[in-house]
């Protein structure tokens, strides 16, 4: 793999970063057997995704038990692959600790949201198996948001926001059946897509149907870790 400056998107404010085929055909394929195998109980099903949490749900959505690491899966080769393009190297933990792992059905997607102040303000995600839009909103100052920017982000791909990408803009995946408009001038990434992305959304004049589940891989680093048992006696 380059050196990560390589795949900075320079037509965003600091900063992300897209590279396409970060994993193989085989670790794809790998990837979706092991969440399809999970158990049910680690699904989350909710109105519009279904969702694993890995290795748990956090403690009043904010804290990590000790107790738990990522599984090996998750961790060789993804987070050690992210951990070399030294993207955690500032984060308390030096690399991701939590994993969560979202199912958007075509027509399914993810309201506009920050990430907050739970994780250190790296987020590297990983897609597989279908392509799908990520929209980036800035809040306007009648208190709306507008979306300024659009990541289409390929199945194996890695896309990694931080810094103000993190802090200071919204991002959601809509609801629909298909990505519209989708042009050199209005997917911020356009240049880094393969051929033959680029060829299929020409093909379809900038509208692209999702065709199949998008699967994601969000890794982050969960700032508090703490004892389950300390944890309890502090209530
Ligand atoms: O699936 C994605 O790419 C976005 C997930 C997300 O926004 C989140 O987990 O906070």
């Amino acid at each position: 793999m380059k050196y990560l400056e390589t795949y900075r998107l320079t037509n965003l404010p600091a900063k992300a970063y897209y590279i396409p085929d970060f994993i193989s055909d085989a670790e794809e394929h790998f990837l979706l057997q092991k969440i399809t195998n999970a158990p049910l109980s680690k699904w989350t099903v909710l109105s519009n995704r279904r969702l694993q949490a890995w290795p748990t749900q956090l403690l009043k959505g904010s804290v990590l038990p000790t107790t738990d690491a990522l599984p090996t899966w998750l961790d060789d080769p993804l987070v050690q692959r992210m951990v070399s393009l030294d993207i955690w190297r500032q984060s308390p933990h030096d690399r991701a600790n939590h994993c969560l792992i979202n199912e958007y059905e075509p027509g399914q997607g993810i309201m506009p949201h920050e990430d907050g102040d739970v994780y250190h303000p790296v987020v590297a995600t990983v897609s597989l198996q279908d392509g799908i839009v990520l929209d980036i909103y800035r809040k306007t100052e009648d208190g709306k948001r507008e979306i300024v920017y659009r990541i289409y982000q390929e199945p194996k791909s890695l896309l990694i926001t931080t810094e103000d990408m993190y802090t200071d803009y919204l991002h959601g995946i809509q609801d629909i059946d298909v990505d519209k408009s989708l042009y050199r001038d209005t997917v911020a990434n356009w240049d880094f897509l393969s051929d033959d992305t680029k060829q299929r959304i020409e093909l379809s004049g900038g509208d692209l149907k999702r065709k199949r589940a998008r699967v994601s891989l969000t890794f982050r680093d969960v700032k508090k870790v703490r004892n389950l048992a300390a944890f309890l006696q502090m209530k």
